[in-house]
């Protein structure tokens, strides 16, 4: 009592906050609820089956050229032997537009590089949905969006049809027959079991996207081949059905083994990284199982695709897709993307950015404008990681060491976390209802959040600061900077570098808001600025002590990349993977995460699996796993001459807006069609050859 007195009283004299004197943690509360954003279009939700289907048509077309001067030639065989005996039919009822004609291109800009065509030992090919459209995968997900809940799984593809044993510890899968490799090569079960054998259990490759036995279910897992169209996973736990999720991009996209099997170690002289760099950019007509085929590369400029004539998917009328005999991906950056989308000189934008939305919602409200916009739900999420290593991934030095040491304090993550006024950052990238306050963890709005669930710890700089001098961090010299205890790393200031993004300015403006508010907690943050690629590789290599980092799916769907939501393998986590000495240090409260995330892919029971998620929630946030910086919705700017663009196709949620919308089913109307084409009536040449053949 008197001491409460004594302090108030103290206070009001010298004019401190009363609270300083007996300051606590601000008590833990729960997030406010986002500003209302409306999504500008909803979905029509159907079934997997109103989509597409698998059968024989009676008969097939293709672009008219095609016949004439490809087939009629002897260059090609005719289109029915060039299409499985069942193709994938898409169903002409969930086509928008209905069935559509042949010609023109989609112009994409993208803001990565091609570093080569060798996806599956780990190579980018520069994103903004270049992979996407030329790696198809045994499932599919991003069309995901439109399918009602009571039937979500994830789309058939290559894998045509699956069925479990009895006891559910089988999966049985039947690949698409008689489809083929742009090149005419047979698909079949042998590129999956090289993809499985020589790529996702060798611990020397990691496919592009970070595939690995454990979003499979771990080292127990088995996949064998029964014959060419079949093959058969074995799973210790039952009916894992997670893990037709994980067959999708990103984890399960077969490559043409007939071309890369004899460059790999396994069965040539070549080293990993040989065989990773054995198929560079320049390396034309790299055979795909994608729509297009790439044909042109001139660096810093552009990719060219062209149609791949052994496509394995046609409409209801039997015309081989795609519609589109052209694909661009001019190379520039991601901002460039929006402006050259709004623009007209582009067709497609995933907007993501804030900073670019007032000025994209200007140009796209005039009725003239070249191209639409359509904004989805906040799936956009940026977070504040830490590196939770404390047994030396990514080779710390005695600084860096010395910081994951704080990193794993909870104390000191709550301080910082504290220390973060995420409305002004949010603000700082756009004002209006856009962004939204993100205290880490899974996003609202989306099925498995739980506001009671989520611990929001407010901003409070004083009780920020209180807990950094509690954990004896003083500033011993003066300088405005804490200081490591004595006997840590000399003692010196404390510095955390802090790893970013440069190919996006959203990530820069955050990494630059986080920079300066750690200033007023008496931390000096460095910002360590890397173009996406190098970007990928030091955060991937553990070689950061924080990361801006913007999430992936399973923050949104939790059903995706579910493996990843806790480190539930020693190479599977995005802040914290195995040490030097190949084991996982995992705190207290992480194996607890670990533990319900297993427990999450075991169950079916829908309940059993909200719970869980309620349980994810509330240890990842107490925690304070990761640092929530902001979230938002991003908006789909398509150029308005194409058809068949789905309403409410999100730009990101199973995946991103190019595997949303469906680009083989994508067309423009004869009387919209423009003179873009580049390679007008050619088609790939040889893998390796020079370009494409007319
Ligand atoms: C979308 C996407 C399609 C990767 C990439 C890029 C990489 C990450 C992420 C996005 C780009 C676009 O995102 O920003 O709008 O077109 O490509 O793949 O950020 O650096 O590693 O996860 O998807």
């Amino acid at each position: 009592m008197y001491g409460k007195l004594f302090a108030l009283g103290a206070g009001l004299l010298f004019g401190t906050s009363v609270l300083c004197l007996e300051v606590r943690a601000s008590e833990p509360t729960t997030p406010p609820d986002p500003p209302e954003f409306p999504a500008q279009s909803e979905p029509v939700f159907v079934g997997v089956s109103d989509i597409l289907e698998y059968r024989a048509l009676p008969e097939y077309h293709e672009p008219e050229w095609v016949t004439e001067k490809f087939v009629k030639t002897g260059k090609l065989p005719p289109v029915k032997e060039r299409l499985p005996k069942e193709p994938l039919v898409y169903k002409a009822a969930n086509m928008p537009d209905g069935i559509g004609v042949y010609g023109d291109v989609m112009r994409h800009v993208i803001g990565g590089r091609p570093e080569g065509w060798n996806y599956i030992a780990g190579q980018s090919q520069g994103w903004g949905g270049i992979d996407i459209g030329m790696m198809e995968c045994l499932t599919r997900t991003g069309p995901l969006f439109m399918v009602k809940a009571e039937e979500l799984q994830p789309l058939p593809n290559l894998a045509k049809s699956w069925e479990w044993s009895d006891d559910g510890h089988q999966l049985t899968m039947h690949l698409i027959e008689g489809a083929k490799w742009s090149d005419g090569d047979p698909f079949d079960a042998e590129d999956v079991m090289f993809y499985w054998e020589d790529h996702v259990l060798d611990p020397n490759l990691t496919p592009l996207n970070g595939a690995s036995p454990a979003n499979f279910g771990g080292e127990s897992t088995k996949l064998e081949k029964i014959d060419n169209y079949t093959i058969r996973w074995t799973f210790d736990t039952p009916f894992p059905t997670e893990y037709l999720y994980q067959m999708a991009y990103g984890n399960f996209c077969p490559g043409p083994s007939h071309i890369l099997k004899p460059k790999h170690p396994k069965y040539s002289d070549n080293t990993y990284e040989e065989y990773k760099n054995a198929f560079p950019p320049e390396f034309m007509n790299w055979p795909v199982m994608g729509a297009w085929v790439p044909v042109e590369y001139r660096p810093d400029d552009i990719i060219v695709l062209r149609r791949n004539p052994y496509y394995w998917k046609v409409d209801e009328e039997g015309n081989q897709l795609p519609y589109l005999d052209e694909v661009h991906y001019r190379l520039s950056t991601w901002a460039d993307r929006d402006v050259q989308a709004v623009a007209g000189s582009g067709d497609f934008s995933n907007l993501e950015q804030p900073e670019s939305y007032v000025e994209a919602l200007r140009r796209g409200s005039d009725e003239s404008a070249p191209a639409r916009l359509q904004f989805g739900p906040r799936t956009i999420g940026y977070t504040l990681q830490m590196n939770l290593s404390g047994n030396g991934w990514g080779d710390p030095d005695e600084r860096a060491q010395a910081v994951r040491e704080l990193n794993r304090n909870l104390d000191f993550r709550k301080a910082v976390t504290m220390a973060i006024d995420r409305q002004r950052l949010g603000e700082s990238l756009v004002r209006g209802p856009f962004t939204a306050i993100y205290p880490g963890g899974l996003y609202a709005g989306t099925t498995y959040y739980d506001k009671e669930s989520t611990v929001y710890y407010p901003y409070d700089i004083e009780a920020a600061n209180a807990l950094l001098d509690g954990l004896g961090l003083k500033d011993t010299d003066g300088n405005g900077v804490r200081n490591f205890p004595e006997g840590t790393a000399g003692g010196r200031d404390i510095e955390i570098t802090l790893l970013a993004n440069t190919d996006y300015n959203t990530d820069r403006n955050l990494a630059e808001g986080v920079v300066n508010m750690m200033q007023e907690l008496g931390l000096r943050v460095i910002l360590n600025l890397q173009q996406g690629t190098a970007r990928d590789d030091l955060y991937q290599s553990g070689r950061f002590d924080w990361q801006v980092f913007r999430q992936t799916a399973e923050m949104v769907t939790v059903v995706q990349n579910t493996a990843m939501l806790a480190p539930t393998g020693p190479q599977v986590h995005q802040f914290h993977r195995a040490g030097s000495d190949g084991t996982l240090d995992l705190l207290p409260f992480e194996q607890e995460l670990v533990d319900i995330v297993n427990a999450f892919v075991r169950t079916q029971d829908l309940n059993e699996r909200a719970e869980l998620m309620k349980r994810y929630q509330k240890v990842y946030t107490e925690n304070v796993y990761s640092v929530g910086l902001t979230q938002y919705p991003g908006a789909l700017i398509i150029n308005k001459r194409f058809a068949n663009i789905p309403a409410g196709a999100p730009i990101y949620m199973y995946n991103w807006a190019e595997d949303n919308i469906i680009r083989e089913r994508v067309y423009v109307p004869k009387d919209k069609q423009q003179d873009y084409e580049l390679h007008p009536q050619s088609l790939p040449g040889e893998p390796g050859g020079d370009g494409p053949i007319t």
